[in-house]
């Protein structure tokens, strides 16, 4: 049957003093890890090479495109692209892209798909951008993803990958609370989504809400959302805590039944895996998730009206 032997790398706290070398290398063992449990596929998350750096107000954009990346892969990075090319592991990288487009400069949440050939295959960029562009200076922290990123351009696609064209899509972090992430995906054929994320252990919206609840709702999310579309879910957090700002862990790895079958113990570098069966999600989308079959979009246009 088509399987994928897959690992979440989850990253522990990168802080802002941290180099981009230190953290490849940190990147580089988990690889390493991934490969001697046989993975042929690794997600890192979310802006995977820095500190989650929207919670810092900057007014200096010389400052502020120190977290950026204007080539990918960069010096910093090619080690560990060379060393999953000489693994044949493909992979799942999140970092801030600062590009250069028709004579504009343009900031966007990135994630791209690595092939296990070393090539770039598919490109996202983060879409659903929580968090304000106002200074809050009474807030403990800024979540200043709208200051800092343009929405994304690129929509939700999918790509095949690896011997069994595995059908792959990808977001990243608060895209997984939006239902519409994964159906526009499911629609055009996923059978594994895949996903970084830094979610803050406090709601700088709901500061009563328990860290709890937090978790919760991560999971609600991307179990729901495996089980609506019949694939697998791969989410990978940066967990801990950056310069004491916590960041909650829960990295996982869910069934197409929505069942989580792994999950990270840690908010420390932590590799999480498992050996998906692509079969599994089939009977879920022949049956209760037959889109041609039962989906009445007739019903469903305010949807895209609103
Ligand atoms: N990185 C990211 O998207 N984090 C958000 C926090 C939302 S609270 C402003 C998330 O949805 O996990």
């Amino acid at each position: 049957s088509r399987r994928l032997k897959v690992s979440a790398a989850q990253l522990g706290p990168i802080h802002r003093a941290d180099s981009r070398k230190s953290v490849v290398a940190r990147l580089v063992e988990m690889l390493k890890e991934a490969d001697s449990r046989g993975s042929k596929f690794v997600v890192f998350p979310e802006l995977a090479l820095t500190t989650f750096f929207p919670r810092w107000w900057m007014e200096d954009q010389a400052e502020v495109d120190k977290y950026f990346e204007a080539q990918m892969p960069s010096p910093e990075t090619l080690p560990l692209f060379e060393l999953a090319r000489s693994k044949g592991i493909g992979f799942y990288l999140g970092y801030a892209e600062l590009t250069e487009e028709e004579g504009k400069t343009r900031r966007f949440n990135t994630s791209i798909l690595v092939g296990p050939d070393g090539r770039t295959v598919g490109k996202y960029r983060k879409v659903h951008l929580p968090g304000h562009a106002e200074h809050r200076p009474a807030s403990p922290y800024q979540h200043l993803e709208k200051k800092y990123f343009e929405v994304g351009d690129l929509g939700f696609n999918v790509w095949k990958m690896f011997k069994d064209d595995i059908i792959v899509g990808q977001c990243i972090c608060n895209d997984r609370r939006w239902p519409e992430t994964f159906r526009v995906m499911g629609l055009k054929g996923a059978e594994m989504v895949v996903l970084g994320y830094n979610t803050p252990t406090d709601n700088v919206y709901a500061p009563k809400e328990p860290p709890y609840l937090r978790v919760f709702h991560h999971n609600l999310s991307i179990q729901a959302a495996a089980y609506q579309n019949g694939i697998w879910v791969v989410a990978t957090a940066k967990a801990g805590k950056e310069d004491g700002f916590w960041l909650h862990g829960g990295t996982a790895i869910v069934a197409p039944t929505g069942e989580i079958v792994a999950k990270s113990n840690t908010e420390e570098d932590e590799v999480v895996s498992y050996d998906c069966d692509m079969e599994l999600g089939e009977y879920i989308r022949n049956t209760t998730f037959n889109f041609a079959k039962h989906r009445r979009p007739e019903h469903y246009k305010l949807i895209v009206e609103r």
